[in-house]
């Protein structure tokens, strides 16, 4: 996010007023005098808002407008309009052409800079999202952003004043964006709907139908953890732009101001959800991003990776706490032969079912990792020597007592070499509890496989 605001206007004495105006707030601004500047600044300088005046002789605000929303490189800046009168007509044709907001001549400041703020802050946390995400792709994700609809999946919420204009709005917006919508008017119905199922989307009207303050209701839900991503749209009831910039600072999307019009809120409720939309698979990329930066896909296990980090932060706990540590190395038997008499997907499933019943055999706090290839380790907080050894045993025969059944029924034998090591009292650091483990391990191989070897019998033995 370049915090870079891009002017557009073909009066230059409209630009140096705006660009004044907001370089007293200390904004980055751009300006750009007719078409091309302006579709070339915003692809090439990624501003963070577009502001459009529509009242140009020379260019056409609107076509501007839906040429950005168009591009997938400009789709994301956020516009906002500026009109010379409130005039209805010339919202429906902006909102319509993808526009954000409005702001109305002679543009007064505190409607501009509340709004500012609140694209500013939203834009931010979407770069955040992007970022992440982005990372996320390098690792093998793909993602490609298209502007989505709202869908009957979508659901609103309606925190109305009356039934009557609950139901009118949930009217529209039904029809309009054919998403589901909902309306309530007491503030424990309201809440009781959000608890009893979160909506993508939430409308609060200033004054609600019990006489609760529609602000206060909209800061909770701004702030709880299950609804603050929700888009919220708040209706202004008092006509006050302060009403509307306290609204944005304190967590709305949008808002509405009267003459409410059903057209209006279905058309900003759109463009938010479709925002919504976005941020939910931005989010969802993230998480797949780490769980595959941390997962191997194979067997759903801990990659190599992960665990070297997490077993260096188990280990210091140990040693925080005086606690044994222990390490197992767990290699399977004569593998390749496995592959080459079976196939290469059959290898795959004895994997797959053997990280599985690893699983099943530990503990929620020992940690199950495939170190690569048919390479096993499992870290296991607060095991001594004897306990080791013991569990060793167990998950030799769990793993490999029965035999692995593959889809088309044939039964395949696997067997497991493991090594372990311990680490009295967390002393001592993973790279050198990994080698005895290793060294266990190679014992366990050259002493004729299937079998399970400590790092301190040997230690004895040498
Ligand atoms: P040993 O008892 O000495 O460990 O014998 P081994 O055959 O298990 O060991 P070796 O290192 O000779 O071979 C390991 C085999 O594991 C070779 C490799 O093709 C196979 N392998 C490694 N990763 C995968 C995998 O992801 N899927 C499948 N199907 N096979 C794998
Ligand atoms: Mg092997």
């Amino acid at each position: 996010m370049s915090g870079r605001i891009l002017v557009i206007d073909d009066v230059a004495t409209n630009r140096d007023l705006l660009r004044a105006k907001l370089g007293t707030a200390y904004y980055d601004v751009l300006v750009a005098e007719n078409e091309d500047e302006a579709l070339e600044l915003a692809r090439r300088q990624q501003p963070s808002i577009v502001l459009i005046d529509v009242m140009m002789q020379t260019i056409d605000g609107f076509a501007v407008c839906k040429t950005l929303k168009a591009d997938p490189a400009t789709a994301q800046i956020p516009v906002v309009m500026v009109t010379a009168i409130d005039d209805p007509e010339d919202r429906t044709r902006g909102l319509d052409a993808g526009a954000d907001d409005f702001l109305v001549k002679p543009i007064s400041d505190l409607a501009l800079f509340a709004r500012v703020r609140n694209l500013m802050r939203m834009g931010f946390a979407i770069e955040e999202l992007q970022l992440r995400s982005e990372a996320a792709q390098e690792l093998g994700l793909t993602t490609n952003f298209a502007p989505t609809e709202p869908t009957p999946a979508q659901s609103v919420l309606i925190a109305a004043p009356d039934e009557a204009t609950g139901a009118r709005w949930g009217e529209a917006l039904h029809e309009r964006l054919s998403v589901g919508a909902s309306w309530e008017t007491e503030s424990r119905a309201i809440e009781a709907a959000i608890a009893q199922d979160v909506p993508d989307a939430i409308v609060v009207h200033q004054q609600l139908g019990d006489g609760r303050d529609g602000l206060k209701l909209l800061a909770d839900i701004a702030r709880a953890m299950a609804t603050r991503h929700c888009a919220l749209l708040f209706v202004v009831d008092d006509d006050d732009m302060r009403t509307a910039a306290k609204a944005l600072d304190l967590g709305a999307w949008d808002y509405l101001m009267a003459p409410y019009d059903p057209f209006e809120l279905a058309v900003r409720m759109r463009s938010q959800l479709r925002r919504k939309i976005y941020s939910d698979k931005l989010r969802t990329d993230v998480q797949d991003g780490l769980r595959m930066a941390t997962r191997d896909p194979l067997t759903g296990l801990y990659n190599r990776r992960y665990a070297q980090h997490q077993l260096r932060i188990m280990m210091e706990r140990a040693r925080e706490e005086a606690a044994d540590f222990a390490l197992m190395i767990l290699d399977l038997d004569f593998f390749k032969q496995i592959n080459d008499v079976h196939g290469h997907d059959a290898g795959d499933e004895v994997l797959a079912q053997i990280a599985r019943r690893l699983q099943e055999n530990v503990r929620g706090v020992d940690l199950a990792v495939r170190l690569g290839g048919e390479e096993f380790c499992l870290a296991l907080p607060g095991t001594s020597q004897d306990d080791a050894r013991e569990a060793a045993e167990r998950i030799r025969r769990a793993v490999c007592g029965e035999m692995f059944l593959m889809r088309d029924g044939t039964q395949i034998e696997c067997t497991v070499s493991i090594g372990i090591a311990v680490a009295p009292a967390g002393e001592g650091d993973v790279d050198s509890l990994l080698r005895s483990a290793d060294r266990a391990l190679y014992r366990s191989k050259a002493d004729g496989r299937d079998r399970v070897s400590t790092a301190w019998d040997s230690c004895e033995k040498a």
